[in-house]
């Protein structure tokens, strides 16, 4: 451990025991990272201490000035495969570019590095790893192109720490996304999903234009919209407890006018 204040709360406990073979099965957690220098450590023990071999960590920093690209690449030297291949490695960028930019680079370095399952998940202590095995279990059993960690299906909750006008305001938000764009995806905002490689391959991730949050409606409606069957699966959702949110107004009114650009380019 780390220390109190560093370490993120582990939402979950790992609740699901998968089979070995597919505790073994290639997975790589992309995660990007801005000035997450308090959080790292802590969610790479987290990611590293899970019952799940096959589990491969890469992050994506952008040049933090916090100094978080050099504490991943440090952290990285520790994590070794049974055969001494590395567990975790970094990708460094020049400048911050944009979460939904980090991810897209993230996650076809990913594939092209041979991850047959892709999940996206935040460096702020938000996402639960312990639903992780879930996740892969349910795409695995059902062969989902997509498994989301669902906030608004039965049995997903919100942190305690978000007041009701935070509430509101992330439910609209999703109701918008998904109204506009015609899905029946239940948290189409949702950033901690469980993706196949052939539906990203599908996607095509060069093709994809947000540059910011928008990018997890992005994802999935084209997900949605080359067939592939989505699942969700609910998650509690943490408040940031350590460094600050990167939301800003220019991603909010990406997020606002996205919706609307996908569904013209579909014809819809
Ligand atoms: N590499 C990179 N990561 C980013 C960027 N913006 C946000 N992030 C990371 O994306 C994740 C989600 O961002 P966060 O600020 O927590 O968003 P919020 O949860 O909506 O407030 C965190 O791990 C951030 O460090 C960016 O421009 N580049
Ligand atoms: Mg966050």
């Amino acid at each position: 451990m780390i220390g109190e204040q560093q370490t993120p709360r582990a939402t979950d406990v790992a609740t699901t025991k998968l089979p070995d073979t597919w505790a073994h099965t290639p997975l790589t957690v992309v995660m990007p990272t801005y000035n997450e220098a308090g959080n790292l450590p802590g969610m790479v023990e987290l990611l590293m201490g899970l019952d799940q071999p096959g589990l491969r960590l890469l992050v994506v920093d952008d040049s933090s000035p916090d100094g978080t690209g050099k504490i991943a690449d440090e952290l990285a030297e520790g994590f070794l495969t049974e055969d001494g291949k590395p567990r975790m490695s970094v990708l460094h960028r020049t400048a911050k570019d944009g979460l939904g930019r980090a991810y897209a680079a993230g996650m076809a370095k990913a594939v092209e590095d041979g991850a047959e399952y892709v999940l996206q998940m935040d460096a702020d202590g938000s996402h639960p790893a312990g639903k992780i095995a879930e996740m892969l279990g349910v795409a695995r059993s059902t062969g989902a192109g997509l498994v989301v960690g669902s906030r608004y299906v039965p049995g997903g909750t919100l942190s305690d720490a978000w007041g009701a006008h935070r509430k509101l305001l992330s439910r609209w938000a999703n109701a918008y996304a998904s109204t506009i764009l015609g899905t029946r995806v239940r948290d189409i905002t949702g950033g901690f999903n469980l993706w196949s490689a052939p539906a990203l391959k599908a996607i095509d991730l060069a093709s994809i234009g947000s540059a910011g949050y928008s990018f997890q409606v992005e994802m999935k409606f084209k997900a949605l919209r080359r067939g592939f069957q989505v699942m969700e699966v609910p998650i509690h959702f943490e408040d940031r407890t350590v460094g600050e949110s990167k939301m800003n107004l220019a991603v909010q009114l990406e997020s606002i006018a996205m919706p609307w650009k996908l569904r013209a380019r579909a014809g819809k």
